[in-house]
């Protein structure tokens, strides 16, 4: 089993509401390292190579819109499997239909945006890890 690494970002929905420290200590609960973090406000040509795969969607953007309105954290994760690991921890995309238990079941909810805001963001395979990472963290 190799480790792997993942990029997390808590969304500023998530830092706005008090709740990097929660995500963080769920994330160190799991048994995964904080490889690198930092708190930024991305810009938008950062977020469009992000989120390339959704250009055009009808969420495209005011996803944009909203991952700029304020400070994220981003977060290299790393662990045996914590890509996995970290979705699982997050729960589903949908913060309303999300298990409890899970970051998105237990903080997060519909406030009637245009965009869902579910705390946070982890990377979905290893190839989009590399390429998240490369995009927050570049030379790392
Ligand atoms: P993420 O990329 O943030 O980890 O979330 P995900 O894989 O669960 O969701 P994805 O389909 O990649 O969508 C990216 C983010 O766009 C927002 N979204 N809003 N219909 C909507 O209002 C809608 N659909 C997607 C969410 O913030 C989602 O996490
Ligand atoms: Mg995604």
């Amino acid at each position: 089993m190799t480790t792997e690494r993942s990029l997390v970002l808590v969304k500023p929905d998530g830092v706005r509401r008090g709740l990097t420290g929660q995500v963080l200590a769920r994330i160190e609960a799991k048994g995964y390292t904080l490889a690198a973090l930092q708190i930024l406000t991305p810009d938008r040509a950062r977020l469009e190579q992000h989120y390339a795969e959704h250009e055009g969607k009808p969420f495209y953007e005011p996803l944009l819109e909203f991952m700029s309105s304020g400070p994220v954290c981003a977060v290299v994760v790393e662990g045996e499997r914590c890509i996995e690991g970290f979705r699982a921890l997050a729960g589903t995309t949908d913060p309303t239909a999300a298990a409890p238990g899970s970051i998105r079941g237990d903080l997060g909810r519909d406030w009637g945006s245009k965009v869902q805001q579910n705390i946070v963001h982890g990377s979905d395979s290893p190839e989009s890890a590399a390429r998240e990472i490369g995009i927050w963290f570049p030379g790392l």
